[in-house]
């Protein structure tokens, strides 16, 4: 058995989602920076760990490896408060990753890596995808108007997903002054992660 290993690009929300949980637990880990832009998770050894070439990753104590970063967190936090223990809750949660994963995620965090790290304009940006991620916003937005976290009363692994490229979507060209709810959300989950 040794130390947990997070293999992760410290660009990435998918990866930050992963070393905040493992913060928050006190869960001891090394953190290995893996520059994606560099192709570094395309290297033989990489690939042996995660097939798909992609971060994060993680080394479990007893060496057995882990992808995606919503399947990682689950594992992490198992049996803690992250995770709710009443059944509608705990699948509303699930609800939640699963839409991070198939529409927030792909529309949100892509526009910001276009814009970002490709130095692509706003102005050049697929519309289309554009209006996809803004609506997540306001899907978003809508939510939280009278909540104080996506489920229940208290932080779960659903405000850890989301906030992870919420609160980057001004890298993208993403104005959120007109989400206020979203904004309060943005402050409450900080705080909790210690951001
Ligand atoms: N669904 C995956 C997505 C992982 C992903 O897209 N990783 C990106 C960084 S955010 C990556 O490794 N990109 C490099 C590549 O695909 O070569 C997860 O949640 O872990």
């Amino acid at each position: 058995m040794s130390v947990m290993r997070i293999f992760g690009d410290s660009i990435s929300g998918n990866c930050l989602k992963v070393k905040w949980v493992a913060n928050l637990l006190n869960r001891p880990y090394e953190w290995v920076e893996i520059d994606i832009m560099q192709g570094q998770s395309r290297t033989p050894e990489f690939l042996a760990m995660n097939p798909w070439g992609q971060v994060p990753v993680v080394l479990l104590e007893d060496g057995r490896p882990l992808a995606q970063s919503n399947a990682i967190m689950l594992h992490l936090a198992e049996g803690t408060d992250l995770i709710p223990s009443d059944a509608y809750d705990r699948a509303k949660m699930f609800e939640w990753l699963f839409w991070e994963q198939y529409s927030h995620e792909p529309t949100v965090a892509v526009v910001r890596f276009k814009v970002k790290y490709q130095k692509m304009a706003v102005a050049d940006v697929d519309p289309v995808l554009f209006g996809k991620a803004r609506a997540c916003l306001e899907r978003m937005e809508d939510h939280l108007t009278d909540r104080t976290f996506f489920v229940g009363d208290s932080l779960s692994l659903a405000d850890v997903a989301l906030v992870a490229y919420t609160r980057m979507a001004p890298d993208g060209g993403f104005d959120l002054s007109p989400y206020p709810a979203l904004l309060s959300w943005i402050g409450r989950v900080e705080s909790a992660l210690g951001l």
